[in-house]
């Protein structure tokens, strides 16, 4: 009855049957009815709203989300098999949107799922950045950037009517808004915003992503975050955020006193979170925009602070915005005068100059956000407890109850549910499908982990997962991967913290080992998947290395079949569903303290990989739950780490000196086998930023994960039933990192919705 009633109405938006449609046509189509039933799941708003305002919200494809959320995603499918097409065809032809960098982006979509699901009312503000971050492709074993093309005809972004004044610099823009609607999992529909200008000309980007910076009217949301290596491009980022933050604040008051705020009492109708320091400058907007409703500047104040609360998502010192306040008087010299306001405030609140707003002619965004916020958090236990004792130490003695922790999480409709069908409809068999809405359902796993059917079948699940992650590298970049190897997977932005040079080292020992004649006790196939900042060096450097390694290895008959390095071009969410069903190692290895969470660590976890890491952001929490012979823990701890930064006594070079292995290693990055592929440039820099700085320390880590990873292979390929027994019962304890959680616990803890 239902398929009957779909097809009708996929066959009258059509205008023809889907036999004779072709896939653009029934793509399109389909598009339109999914929007149509979303619409019809949007409720009445009442009460208190929650604003998730942020400047990344990496979405994914959404034809097959929003088709498992309305529950027709089957449906959908058996009429489409019946008319000879086929569901995963047209899934291909959507355009992903590169609407973020990574984690904190993808964090955000995930949180718009879970809020929809939950049935809870609450919807995101941000921006429509035309060429997202940026396609990443590989030329000559470098890193090349070009726009990432996503807006088509058929794009899930609603153009509206609505449009916004903002000042910009003191001249007057139109912000118009677009719509994406959010479904939840058999729950309601919300409402993704975001903003853009209707002068944007895509017409000024030259080569790759270069376009003039100047052009503030016509180049506004062509990027996200574009290079803010030069003054102009730190304004542009400014402009960016302010367009962001003024618009939405207006589009909140406007909601608001639409469902009967009078302002005053706007804490009854709005909770806004603060994605990290991006959208900052909310705060400051909104107390100019409550003043011009004539609210004094203490209540607009108090206002603002009972509204606000805000998502710490780092601590590393460049990722904490600081605006000086020459550039902010330029692009918003209508804040200024606030902001200057609410430093005098915070200054009369605390005579710690560390806490101040301004200092040194420089605005630092944070600060602002704690002092005017009801709620800051971290995002996984250890990071809140760093920022508690060491980085944020002098606002938690000022404000200790502001301070609380949210540990990140993911949503297993899309990182279960849509991107591991045969390992879902597995777990559904074992334990049914409960765990859909309630995650900790997953524990009943438990009772089948000695089940050697149940783990046969694991093992023959992963395999088909590795397969098809074979049969699509081999369309996308014509490479093959070993099947029989294990498949270890290091896929996030490319950071030193992140350390996937302490990967490449450990790629380039085994290689040596196996020249001398020493086998590993299984083959291994290292993927990556990451993109570089187009102006971080040593991050290029780093991808050049792992390219020109990868050429090595491919050129040598012997190596070959042991080891292999692919790099997946242009990584991204649908890359990231492909590859997360097919690992058998996650590799989780930053530097302890510096990763906040990590939330890919979740994900594959949930698909069932092992995880090799150090003691950082969510590992801790993660090997908490699956205990630690399930786990694979490596590395300084994060208190020696902050140690050895405090006492300033790290020295690369003697590590290098005193390590035969390490020394090894390094010094091939400039060998004659390397240079003979590689860019001596590129090399050489990467060879000497190694030995004299390794600011993130992977040589004094080098040799214990050798010896983790070397454990690690060798138990992979003496016992598989032990191995799946381990991934089962990593599966099983997955629930706790549902972001249905999480957001259960923003609702109750801060946004306080129902
Ligand atoms: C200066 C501008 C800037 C700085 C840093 C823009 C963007 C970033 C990062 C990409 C922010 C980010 O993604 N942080 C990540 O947030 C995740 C979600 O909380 C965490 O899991 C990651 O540990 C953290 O790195």
């Amino acid at each position: 009855m239902m398929n009957l009633e779909i097809e009708k109405q996929l066959t009258s938006l059509c205008g023809k049957t889907l036999k004779e449609a072709s896939n653009q046509e029934i793509y399109h189509a389909l598009l339109l009815y999914v929007q149509s039933e979303s619409k019809k799941k949007i409720q009445k708003e009442e009460g208190r709203k929650l604003y998730y305002i942020s400047a990344e919200f990496l979405i994914g494809k959404l034809l097959s989300n929003n088709l498992i959320n309305l529950g027709i995603y089957e449906d959908v499918k058996e009429i489409l098999n019946n008319s000879g097409k086929n569901l995963a065809d047209l899934e291909e032809m959507e355009l992903e949107p590169s609407l973020g960098n990574g984690g904190l982006g993808r964090l955000a979509a995930c949180f718009l799922d879970s809020i929809a699901t939950l049935n809870l009312l609450g919807d995101g503000i941000g921006l429509r950045y035309h060429f997202g971050l940026f396609h990443q492709n590989f030329k000559n074993n470098l890193q090349n950037e070009t726009p990432d093309i996503w807006l088509s005809d058929d794009c899930w972004a609603e153009k509206t009517d609505v449009t916004y004044p903002v000042m910009l610099a003191g001249k007057e823009v139109k912000a118009r808004l677009y719509t994406i609607y959010v479904t939840g999992y058999e729950g309601r529909t919300n409402r993704l915003n975001l903003f853009d200008l209707d002068t944007i000309d895509e017409s000024i980007v030259e080569e790759g992503i270069c376009f003039d910076k100047s052009k503030i009217l016509e180049n506004l949301t062509l990027f996200l975050y574009p290079d803010d290596s030069d003054e102009a491009g730190r304004l542009l980022r400014i402009y960016q955020q302010y367009l962001m933050v003024s618009a939405g604040a207006q589009l909140i008051l406007e909601e608001c006193h639409k469902r009967g705020s009078n302002y005053h009492d706007l804490k009854d109708y709005a909770a806004i979170q603060i994605n990290d320091t991006h959208p900052s400058m909310v705060i400051p907007e909104l107390i100019r925009l409550l003043e011009e409703k004539g609210i004094e500047f203490e209540e607009a104040v108090e206002i603002v602070e009972q509204v606000c609360a805000y998502t710490n998502h780092t601590i590393l010192s460049e990722a904490l915005e600081k605006w000086p306040v020459s550039s902010l008087e330029k692009v918003v010299p209508q804040l200024m005068p606030i902001i200057k306001k609410l430093d005098e405030v915070a200054r009369k609140r605390s005579d710690n100059e560390n806490t101040a707003i301004i200092l040194n002619d420089v605005v630092h965004m944070a600060h602002m956000d704690i002092h005017f916020s009801h709620s800051t958090n971290g995002v996984a236990q250890l990071h809140t407890d760093i920022l508690k004792e060491s980085e944020l130490a002098d606002f938690y003695a000022l404000y200790p109850d502001k301070f609380n922790n949210k540990t990140n999480g993911i949503t297993f409709r899309r990182w279960l549910i849509a991107c591991n069908p045969k390992l879902c409809a597995f777990i559904e068999s074992l334990i049914g499908k409960g765990f859909h809405k309630n995650a900790s359902e997953l524990e009943k796993l438990l009772d089948h982990v000695n089940d050697e059917k149940v783990l046969g079948e694991l093992i023959q699940i992963k395999k088909h997962n590795k397969h098809q992650l074979n049969v699509w590298m081999k369309k996308k970049q014509g490479i093959e991967l070993n099947e029989d190897a294990m498949f270890s997977i290091q896929s996030k932005r490319l950071h030193e913290y992140k350390r996937q040079q302490l990967n490449l080292l450990f790629l380039i020992h085994q290689y040596l080992e196996i020249k001398n004649g020493h086998k590993p006790s299984v083959p291994l196939v290292s993927i990556f998947g990451a993109k570089a900042a187009p102006a971080y060096t040593i991050a290029k450097d780093i991808i050049h290395a792992l390219l020109t390694l990868s050429n090595v290895f491919n050129e040598d008959e012997a190596v070959k079949k042991w080891l292999q390095i692919v790099m997946v071009e242009n990584y991204n969410v649908s890359a990231a569903e492909k590859m997360i069903p097919a690992c058998d190692l996650s590799e989780q290895i930053s530097l302890a303290s510096k990763e906040a969470s990590g939330t890919g660590n979740m994900k594959f976890m949930l698909n069932g990989a092992l995880t090799l890491g150090t003691m950082d952001g969510a590992n801790v929490e993660i090997a908490q739950a699956v205990g630690n012979d399930n786990i694979f823990i490596f590395g300084a701890s994060s208190k020696q780490v902050i140690e050895r930064y405090q006492k300033n006594d790290y020295c690369a070079l003697d590590w290098y000196e005193s390590d035969p292995n390490l020394k090894r290693a390094v010094d091939f990055i400039i060998s004659d086998e390397m240079l003979s592929m590689g860019n001596e440039e590129n090399l050489r820099r990467l060879h000497h930023e190694l030995i004299h700085k390794d600011w993130f320390q992977t040589f004094p880590d080098f040799n214990a994960y050798l010896v983790r990873k070397g454990q690690a292979m060798e138990e992979y390929s003496r016992d598989e039933k032990l191995w799946a027994k381990k991934a089962l019962i990593n599966i099983a304890h997955a629930g706790f990192f549902s972001s249905d959680r999480t957001i259960e616990e923003y609702n109750r803890d801060i946004w306080h919705l129902h």
